[in-house]
């Protein structure tokens, strides 16, 4: 077989330059170009994580906050309630008529924090199931002390006002959890509280479903 010298010099070219292109991969670019040295790569992301969006325990550890926590003191039940801005103004942490139902077992603290991130006052207290729905913010507390301060409750607070309150959780049954500013429960701003004799821990349901509350805060 005859080659041309022509032939011979396109593949000698080629197989020089497949050399350098080599060398200059191997010994020249940084590893975050070309992998090469395994030990310095990120660790491949084997599972997926929740996302941004999701509310609850999957999003702790993922720089979000779960807004449910169980206490340092034993049977206790911290909650974070948020009126949060949004399409729907009557909302707590973004449920609305008993879209969000919250139970603990017969017996335990409730220690709540409340914040209003709205313009229009609002507030969040603990009271019968029948009142979910009262228009004129004539209120029951469930529990002793379980609307919060009384003035706090009646006209709500300002935005990024936060309040604190405990209540004992002490006779099962079904209750909510209403707005005291005068209409506002009325017009949808109400949740589910459930106690429940002989639970062992408090849950969460939304419609991402149920969680059992089982990490401390
Ligand atoms: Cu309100």
């Amino acid at each position: 077989m005859k080659i041309s010298p022509l032939g011979a010099l396109v593949v000698a070219l080629g197989a020089c330059s497949a050399i350098v292109f080599w060398i200059v991969g191997y010994f020249v670019l940084p590893n975050q170009v070309t992998h090469r040295n395994f030990a310095a790569n990120p660790k491949i992301q084997t599972s997926v994580s929740p996302t941004s969006g999701s509310t609850g325990q999957g999003a702790t550890g993922q720089g979000q906050a779960a807004w449910y926590a169980l206490d340092k003191v034993p049977k206790t039940l911290d909650l974070s309630i948020t009126s949060k801005n949004g399409d729907d103004p009557m909302n707590f942490n973004g449920y609305s008529k008993g879209a969000l139902k919250i139970t603990v077992p017969a017996g335990w603290t409730v220690n709540v924090t409340y914040n209003n991130q709205q313009s229009v006052n609002h507030s969040v207290g603990f009271v019968p199931w029948s009142e979910r729905e009262t228009p004129n913010g004539q209120f029951t507390a469930a529990f002793k002390g379980s609307t919060g301060p009384s003035d706090k409750f009646q006209s709500g607070v300002p935005q990024n006002q936060p309040y604190k309150f405990s209540f004992v959780a002490n006779q099962a049954g079904k209750y909510a959890l209403v707005c005291g500013v005068p209409g506002h429960a009325a017009g949808g701003m109400w949740d589910e509280f459930d106690v429940v004799a002989n639970a062992k821990a408090p849950t969460i349901t939304t419609d991402q479903g149920t969680v059992t509350v089982s990490k401390t805060a």
